[in-house]
Order: C-alpha cells, then structure tokens, then sequence
C-alpha cells in the first residue's frame, strides 16, 4: 500500500479521497489554491501545502506544480478526482518520469477514450452497440450529405474531440446539414484545435444509462451496476438515481456484459464509466469516462463496494475486490447535487458566505460536502458544494426520503439548488420514472411553479430558523440564560 497520497483537487471530492485515505491508514496531502485556504479539504488533509493564485492554470491544473508538492511531500501516488486533471494524460506521463503512480487508468486509454472517433471504433471492433453511423472523420460536404441520407435524418455531427455537449449539432433536414457541418468545424477548432467532425443517427428521446466499471492489473474486470442519469440540464448531470428506473436483470446482464466487454477490450484498469444511450428497448455506447465520477456513492450504496478505495487498493496493486457473481444491488439511492446556484435564475451561480448550515441525517441519509457554517464560498471554481445521497429498499421510499432529507437540509446566506430538487421529487412524471435526456426542459414550466410554492413555504421555515442560525441572538439568548442565573443566585444568597 502507498504510504501518502496527493489529492491533486478541492471541495467534496478530495474530502471524499482523504477520508478513504484515512480508513486505509494512508497519509493525504492537500493543495490549496489562494481561494481555498479556508476551503475544508485543505484543513482535513494530514499535510497541506499552498500551490498558488486562485486560477485553475496556476493551481489545480498545473502538473509542474503539482509533481513538485508530490515531491516534496514525498507522495508516492495521486488521486486526480474528477474535472481538473482527471482526463490529462500528460499528468500521467509525467508522474511516470517521477516514479509517482496515478491512480486511474492508463495515459493512453485516457487519449483514446478521450478522441470520441477512435472510441466508436475500438467499441465497434469490440463488439459493442454503437449509434448507427460513421466511425470516420468526414472529408467533404458531399461525402457528408451521402452519409445523411443513407443513415435517414435526424442526424447528428459532433466533434471527435468534443463531450460534455460542446461540438454538437442535431440536422433534421438536408438544407441543414452543410450549415451544421461548418459551424461545428469551426466550433471544434476553436474549442479543441482539432475540426474533426462526425456524424450519426440523432436519437431523439433517449435515456443516458451508464454503467460503472472497475478492472484491477492482473486482467480481472466487473462491472457494479447502473446508473440513470437522464436528469440534467446543458449537460450538468443534477439528479442521478441507480438501479435505472427501467433496468430489468436481463437488461442489466446484456448492458452489463456490453460494458465489461468495453473495458477489457482495451485493457482498461482501475474506475470507469460507460455510458449508454437507451432507446426503444435498445442501447448504444456513447461514451467512456476515464475516472471517478461525481455520482459514484449512488452506486457504493447500492452494491456495499467502496469505489475509492478500491481505485486505491487496485492502483498499490492488489486484485479487485470482488467477482461479478459477488456483486449484487441492493435497494435504491438517489443522489442530488447540491449547488451555489439560483434554480429560478437560470441556475445562475450564487457564491458567497454560508451564514447557516445545518445537514440532514438520519437513516438512509449521506452527505457528501465541501463546506461549512461560515465558510466563503469562491467564485473560482464550479459551483457544486455538496451531494445529499439517499438509499431505501425501494424507489418510492427513497424518494420520499430525499423529499424528507431535503426538508432538514438548511442552507443560509445563498442560492441553491434544493428547491430545484424538491420541485423534481414532487414531480409526477419523475415519480413515475418516466425520464429522458429532455426531461428538465420538457417539464420547465411545471417544475417552475413546484419551486415556487416550495420556496414560499422553505420562508416560513427560515423565519422559524433565524433564531437558532443568528449568531448575534444565539449569543444573546445565552448571555440572557447566564444573566438570569446569576441573578437568582444573588437572590437566593440574600
Ligand atoms: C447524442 C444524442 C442523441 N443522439 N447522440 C450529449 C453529450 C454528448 N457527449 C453526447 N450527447 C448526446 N449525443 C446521438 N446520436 C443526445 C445527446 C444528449 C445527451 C446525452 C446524454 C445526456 C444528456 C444529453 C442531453 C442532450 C443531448
């Protein structure tokens, strides 16, 4: 096992590595930018160093840095997290050169997974469902419109360097088509310096289901289940729940064997993701993630496996911890993401002071947070500050715990995103699972009016809760209590 650990990232995820940093009995080491001196990881850490100005390029996006601190410390691994350095295969090649082991995949199954081309094709090569249409880049307009036609439109060209929703265009007729060609180009060369587009058949209303992997290095892959993930919005992931609403056991079998067959194919080791797009009874591979994901306790709850841990354990070398006969799902957990942000704003960021903070428990309940009464939230970074996670036996009572959790979640001083999510747990269409990709939009106007009502009464609630979360009348309430007694001491001596 590594005898210290560098998180090379912030908030709720470095907490989440320290603390299983700390039931492996490794040491962690924090870095901190200038916004994050007061952040809570940094002060979790056993070890914490400052790495720099606020800005991403000269914190947490600078390896140079980064490796030194790693080397100072004496680090002999890092845990990138998720965003930040988690995809950049230059981090690995240069904790190589370091004698510094990155715990995650391979630099290069990262590039390859990262080129969205190359992808389809090594999933085409390896037997996997993929959404019907080229695996080459296109050469021409024409060779483009060919393509159009014998596919049938809807189409859609994306970027091969593209993901996340940027370098995408959906064409429902011909006359679209060179417009979309074009300005994807031009999107793609801007954004990633590379114009390579592609296209495929547009689904229209599908469900994005994906399946989390774990591979150890003696060649041993499972898969740990599904998750839906069809609640977003402009490719921001806000709800997520696992098992999917739809998955059945042969669903789960074929999907399942579909993404272990995904992995192996390209030797893919430690945490990782495929996703799916699902359709009509049918699915097709979308994508691979090359890290931990920010809904990964959904799955830890339902399978009982901690997936940082063993991301850990797998990287020092040890084979995994299970086979698949051994995993099995248990219950359901929704996950709710927790963000500085004003839902009936546009979802606008809202940084700033916590001036009350009090978290939900109780059973069935875990949060998964970054910060604290009183603490500043920087403007720096994304605005994500916790995820509230919940388990029950069935989906109908863990979404009346999440509508219970959210309840006693009391967050003071700014906007967040928990009127949104009680908004979406009293929806009825969510109720019913009856989800896909354009679920926020197609449903805004009713979540909309949700929110409303729910702030209107979340006011009452805050009234009542002044009272506790005011530190000035807190301490006056105090100082009253002690007054009071020392008078009726004096009285009592008289
Ligand atoms: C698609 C699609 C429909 N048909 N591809 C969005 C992110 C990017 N990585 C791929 N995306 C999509 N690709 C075909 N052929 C719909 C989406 C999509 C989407 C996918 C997953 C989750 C949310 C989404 C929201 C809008 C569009």
């Amino acid at each position: 096992m590594f005898d210290k650990i560098l998180v090379a990232n912030r908030g709720e995820i470095a907490i989440r590595v320290m603390r299983a940093c700390r039931e492996l009995e490794v040491d962690s080491v924090a870095i901190y930018s200038d916004a994050d001196k007061t952040s809570l990881f940094a002060k979790y850490a056993d070890e914490s160093y400052h790495i720099g100005e606020s800005t991403p390029s000269e914190s947490y996006l600078n390896i140079e840095k980064i490796i030194d601190i790693a080397e100072k410390s004496k680090a002999d691994a890092i845990h990138p997290g998720y965003g930040f350095l988690a995809e950049n295969s230059n981090l690995g090649k240069e904790c190589e050169k370091h004698g510094i082991k990155l715990i995650g995949p391979k630099g290069s199954v990262i590039e390859a997974m990262g080129d969205k081309i190359t992808s389809k094709k090594l999933m085409r090569a390896a037997n996997v469902p993929v959404i019907p249409g080229t695996d080459k880049g296109i050469s021409s307009i024409d060779q483009g419109i060919k393509i159009a036609e014998s596919i049938g439109y809807p189409v859609i060209v994306k970027a091969s360097a593209g993901g996340g929703g940027i370098g995408m265009r959906t064409v429902y007729e011909e006359d679209e088509l060179v417009r979309a060609i074009e300005s994807t180009q031009s999107v793609a060369s801007s954004a990633f310096g590379d114009s390579t587009v592609y296209i495929e058949k547009y689904l229209e209303e599908p469900r994005h289901i994906e399946f989390q992997i774990m591979a150890d290095e003696q060649g041993n892959t499972i898969h740990l289940a599904d998750r839906e993930c069809s609640i977003q919005r402009r490719h921001q992931k806000l709800i997520e729940e696992a098992p999917s609403p739809i998955m059945t056991e042969d669903l789960r079998e074929r999907m399942g064997s579909a993404a272990i067959k995904a992995a192996t194919h390209i030797d893919y080791t430690n945490a990782g993701t495929v996703e799916f797009l699902y359709s009509n009874g049918d699915f097709y591979f979308l994508e691979m993630n090359t890290r931990i994901q920010v809904e990964h306790p959904i799955t830890e709850i339902i399978t009982n496996v901690d997936l940082v841990k063993e991301q850990i354990k797998i990287a020092a070398g040890n084979e995994i911890c299970c086979s698949q006969e051994d995993v099995e799902v248990n219950g359901h957990a929704i996950e709710c993401r927790i963000n500085a942000e004003d839902p009936l704003s546009d979802f606008a960021p809202n940084p700033g002071k916590i001036t009350g903070y009090r978290s939900p428990g109780g059973i069935g309940v875990r949060v998964d947070s970054g910060v604290y009464m009183n603490y500043t939230i920087p403007s720096f970074y994304d605005s994500m500050i916790s995820k509230l996670i919940v388990w029950s036996p069935s989906r109908n009572d863990a979404i009346n715990r999440m509508k219970r959790a959210l309840r006693e979640y009391v967050i003071l001083g700014v906007k967040t995103t928990i009127p949104f999510h009680k908004a979406i747990m009293n929806h009825e269409a969510f109720q019913q699972g009856r989800l896909n990709t354009h679920f926020v939009d197609e449903h805004h106007k009713g979540i909309q009016d949700n929110m409303e009502k729910v702030i209107a009464q979340d006011k009452e609630m805050e009234n009542r809760l002044k009272s506790t979360f005011l530190p000035g009348k807190k301490v006056a309430a105090i100082s009253a209590a002690v007054g009071s007694y020392m008078k009726s001491v004096q009285t009592s001596k008289k």
